[in-house]
């Protein structure tokens, strides 16, 4: 008999029709969210599961199982949504997505400094408005925004999505510092600056990119004292976790001119962010997009896929978290 796999949200197709092949699969073409309680119910029909960071995998969900489930592959870099403790508890292997949306983010990073910086939301709202014409062409005040390049950007969490960011970033000339747990080797680091504290790396920063893992370490890693060290031009990106930002603390921040602005891509409570966020002319905001690329989407897919295949054929997991 071929092991069943529940696949909890569509995938790219390309993948669905590998994992067709070789399992007995439960596809969600219709992409309807499975509500989570429904979840909990299904989890004891299948050997295997593919997961999108939609789905709340929590505590209870492995408290119900009954030892038929063997594998989580999830299609995304992050898991906060599932429950790894308890899926060790559980015996059952979880697996990830990391490297294959290094680049997607990456961009998404960069599209936000250059659209927090050059005022792009507020720009782009206006054409859209139809009020350009409206506008009094004034040299040194319409839609002027600040340069990005010669900057200093400063990267919180210097893992692979940070060096790639840093990498794009060097192409506006940009200067790059970061606060890592770690100082890398001279090699990964690529000439920049090595910051073992935090707050002596904020007051440096022209922008600040958040690129951790969310975690207990990492939450509200910007805080209203954090954020106060940030010179009033500096511009905060985060293609993330919203939880590694006070959402208080920036909203206070950006009303009051403490600092430029802020390019956001991750918030609290997705989809469901604090809506004072979208009120903001110096905050532009963009609803999760990091990894959203065709070419992306499929690799992530593929490699979940793949990390299943791997485990229902004792092979080694590609990308193991437990
Ligand atoms: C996905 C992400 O959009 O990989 C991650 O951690 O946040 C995004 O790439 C999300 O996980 C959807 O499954």
């Amino acid at each position: 008999m071929k092991p069943k796999i529940l696949v909890t949200r569509k995938i790219s197709d390309g993948a669905e029709e590998k994992l067709k092949k070789e399992f007995d699969v439960n596809l969600n073409l219709q992409d309807e969210p499975i509500p989570t309680d429904d979840l909990i119910k299904m989890g004891n029909d299948y050997d295997g599961l593919i997961t999108s960071g939609f789905d709340k995998v929590g505590e209870e969900f492995f408290s119900n199982l009954n030892g038929k489930l063997k594998i989580i592959a999830h299609v995304g870099v992050g898991y906060d949504n599932i429950s790894i403790k308890a899926a060790e508890v559980k015996k059952i292997k979880v697996t990830n997505t990391p490297n294959v949306l290094n680049e997607a983010v990456a961009e998404t990073t960069i599209l936000l400094i250059l659209a927090a910086s050059r005022r792009a939301g507020e720009a782009y709202n206006l054409v859209r408005s139809d009020n350009w014409k409206n506008q009094k062409p004034d040299l040194t005040k319409f839609m002027i925004g600040n340069s990005v390049t010669g900057k200093t950007l400063g990267i919180i969490g210097m893992g692979r999505i940070g060096r790639i960011v840093a990498q794009s970033a060097k192409a506006f000339g940009m200067k790059i510092i970061y606060y890592n747990r770690n100082k890398l080797s001279e090699d990964l680091e690529d000439g920049a600056k090595y910051y073992s504290d935090l707050n002596s790396m904020l007051p440096e920063c022209d922008f600040v990119s958040i690129h951790t893992p969310a975690t207990p370490d990492t939450k509200n890693i910007l805080n209203a004292s954090t954020i106060g060290l940030l010179p009033n031009h500096a511009v905060v990106i985060n293609t993330s976790r919203g939880s590694t930002i006070d959402d208080n603390a920036l909203i206070d921040a950006l009303e009051n001119k403490k600092i430029y602005g802020a390019g956001l891509d991750v918030f609290n409570n997705e989809p469901n962010l604090d809506n004072r966020y979208t009120k903001l002319d110096n905050c532009f905001v963009l609803p999760h997009i990091g990894s959203a690329t065709h070419e992306t989407r499929l690799a992530m897919s593929m490699m979940a896929v793949d990390n299943i295949y791997c485990f229902f054929n004792n092979k080694p997991l590609i990308s193991e978290v437990v």
